[in-house]
């Protein structure tokens, strides 16, 4: 067999494959949102990203795009191909059937029905296959496909927390009347940026008690994204929820798996403080995306943290917390953390 060492052109269409994947967050679920591309001599011939709903998967898309053009080809896949027979025949076969020569893998499959096995099978048909060959472009998949990775290997999503405080560390105030409850705390530019989050989720969940006390919409207002709307999820105890999956439990892992177990691969939390404080406690955030405004509530603020995070992490009960990310979101600022490993 002709192999050839991965190239400064390997990365950069491995990591196209993998931006070309992401576009298909938030829609592939049950499955991770793979992008595949094929270029023969050079030139991309082919483009393919997971399926609504997750099918077709990204290979097949993209074999049916370079048609004959595949023959001799190098596959660049953001997730290791698939090697089983489910609904249709695994993406393995589909290669190695189209005459693709060589398929550079940026990361390996978790699932175990994949696992290692979907690199095997296609070496074993004589084609070269570099597997993970760049080690930064394997974290870049492993991010693309967290929540893949984390239903695959923990049976729940992967668990993005988010919670906006306000200058004096509240995320809202108490009572449900005129100018109690949710007062809005981030601006225009936060706002925005967190609706293309949500856009990329495949569910948002809030607390039973957010529930009650807001009727959040939880809808993705970015023009030409609406139809990217997460499915919507209440946790805890609610009377009949419209619009909602309602898990009325109050074991929070218990309804996480079942979250996964209904194709769930990332969600996204919104609140409130209860639920914020019961997740943290119980070590299922994966990732916590903290904002906070300039103004203040004052009185009757709801505060999630004895201190204000951004002061102190360790003060604010986040000790061994990293911090991921900061920015500026004029007048707002945002910090991501990711839990102690
Ligand atoms: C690929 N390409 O685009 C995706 C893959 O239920 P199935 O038959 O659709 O298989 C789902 C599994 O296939 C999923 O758990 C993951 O391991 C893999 N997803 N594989 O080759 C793709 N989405
Ligand atoms: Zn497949």
């Amino acid at each position: 067999m002709h192999t050839e060492p991965p190239s400064e052109q390997d990365r950069r269409f491995l990591s196209a494959a993998i931006r070309v994947g992401r576009y298909q967050l938030g829609r592939a679920r049950p499955n991770p949102a793979v992008g595949c591309l094929i270029v023969n001599a050079g030139r991309v011939v082919g483009i393919g990203a997971t399926g609504n709903g997750g099918r077709p998967h990204g290979e097949t898309i993209a074999l049916a795009d370079a048609g004959k053009a595949a023959r001799g080809a190098t596959a660049y896949v953001s997730l290791e191909p698939c090697n089983h027979y489910g609904k249709t025949g695994p993406c393995t076969e589909a290669l190695i059937e189209a005459g693709v020569a060589r398929v550079v893998i940026a990361l390996g499959d978790p699932d175990p029905r994949v696992s290692g096995s979907g690199a095997a099978r296609l070496r074993d048909a004589g084609l070269d296959v570099p597997f993970e060959p760049f080690a930064d472009i394997r974290s870049l998949a492993q991010a693309a496909h967290r929540g893949h990775i984390t239903r695959m290997c923990k049976g729940r999503p992967h668990v993005i927390l988010k919670l906006a405080l306000s200058a004096d560390g509240g995320i809202g105030r108490e009572g449900q009347g005129e100018g109690q409850g949710q007062v809005a705390i981030t601006g225009p530019l936060t706002n925005r940026l967190m609706h293309g989050l949500r856009s990329r989720m495949d569910a948002i969940a809030i607390g039973a008690g957010t529930y009650r006390a807001d009727h959040p919409k939880l809808t993705v207002r970015l023009p030409g994204l609406e139809d990217r709307s997460p499915q919507r999820v209440v946790l805890g105890r609610a009377d009949a929820p419209e619009g909602f999956i309602h898990f009325p439990g109050t074991d929070l892992e218990v309804s996480l798996r079942a979250l996964s177990e209904q194709g769930t691969t990332q969600v996204l939390v919104e609140g409130g403080a209860k639920i914020a404080q019961s997740l943290l406690r119980e070590g299922l955030v994966d990732e916590l995306v903290l904002l906070q405004g300039k103004d203040a509530i004052g009185k009757g603020a709801i505060t999630p943290f004895p201190a204000n995070p951004f002061d102190s992490l360790v003060d604010a009960g986040l000790e061994g917390w990293t911090v991921r990310a900061k920015r500026a979101l004029e007048p707002d600022r945002m910090m991501v953390l990711a839990p102690p490993a």
